[in-house]
């Protein structure tokens, strides 16, 4: 490791607390990676603009190897790394910093966006169940209480990390009455709810939609009782790797999150798994919401070769200048 490419502390710490789900949820991941790829550009000591681009590229690397399910976060390290031009450090340093903006930018009014179409599916008096915490989810509901519109929910807690009472905390800000459920009885209450609404980590070109674990059985049960399933995604959710056949990674995570160490030891010899997310195939699925509309699952790959073409490039990897 090169001090001249050495990274600011800044982004390191940016890069820990994704990893530690401090700063956690798909698009607030993407909107913390491009600040921290801004704070870098920014602050940067090195004089040659060849160092300067392979500084950054290792920037993205650093902020990539966090988390692998969100795909918001290889889509915003893209839109900035794609737009880094000039012949100069300053003049890469300007449109690394400006890109960054634009992407934070869109990042809000997409949600926004996405709010007010996700908001017409929702009528006076509806109730919602949720599963974790989306803020592309609760867009829709922001939206939707703003026309004036009356809404309950039922908030799933969201085990192991419960993220649920996140939600039920935003919930009740906007005005919305809440009922606080443990995950295993979302059936029970599901003859309640008009809709089902979750977010989205990652979108695959078929359609099928990568969230939260649990969101996968909540969908089953949601179409056994006639309860339509909505995905709020912003179209940074839209994974273009998939187009070529990638899989998406599903995240382990350390199973100190499901089970103390000292009631695993009382159990005795067992194996604890810990994936944070889980897929919902589309059938299960009946429309996602995104900034430029919404989509049947099973259409939204013509809207991802709109948006990211054939090919998604890495501009964070190593390569020779
Ligand atoms: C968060 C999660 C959220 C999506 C969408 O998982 O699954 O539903 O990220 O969130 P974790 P948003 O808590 O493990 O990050 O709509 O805010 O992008």
């Amino acid at each position: 490791m090169s001090d001249e490419t050495a990274l600011h502390p800044e982004l390191r710490e940016t890069a820990d607390r994704i990893a530690e789900m401090e700063i956690r949820g798909a698009a607030t991941i993407a909107g913390a990676a491009v600040e921290a790829l801004a704070t870098q550009a920014r602050e940067s000591a090195v004089d040659d603009p060849t160092a300067f681009r392979r500084q950054q590229r290792r920037a993205g690397r650093h902020l990539y190897d966090t988390r692998p399910t969100a795909v918001s976060l290889p889509n915003a390290l893209r839109y900035v790394l794609d737009r880094m031009d000039g012949d100069s450090v300053a003049a890469l340093r300007e449109s690394v910093v400006s890109a960054a903006g634009e992407f934070t930018e869109r990042l809000s009014r997409a949600q926004s966006d996405l709010g007010e179409i996700g908001a017409n599916r929702l009528r006076d008096g509806d109730t919602v169940m949720t599963h974790c915490h989306s803020t592309d989810a609760l867009a829709c509901v922001e939206a939707a209480v703003d026309q004036g519109k009356e809404l309950s929910a039922v908030v799933k807690e969201t085990r192991p990390r419960r993220q649920g009472h996140i939600t039920a905390e935003r919930l009740r800000e906007l005005g919305v009455d809440v009922t606080l459920i443990v995950d295993s009885a979302a059936r029970r209450y599901l003859d309640d709810v008009d809709h089902v609404l979750v977010g989205a980590d990652s979108i695959a070109a078929d359609g099928s939609v990568i969230n939260k674990i649990g969101t996968s059985g909540l969908a089953v049960n949601a179409r056994e009782r006639g309860v339509p399933i909505v995905v709020a995604a912003q179209t940074i959710k839209l994974h273009p790797e998939t187009l070529t056949g990638q899989t998406v990674e599903i995240e382990m995570r350390e199973e100190s999150e499901v089970i103390d160490r000292e009631t695993r030891e009382e159990i005795g010899e067992l194996t604890v798994d810990n994936p944070a997310f889980d897929v919902t195939p589309p059938r299960y699925v009946d429309a996602i919401v995104t900034e430029s509309g919404q989509f049947p699952p099973e259409t939204i790959v013509t809207l991802m070769r709109e948006l990211f073409g054939e090919s998604a490039a890495r501009p964070w990897e190593e390569r020779e200048e």
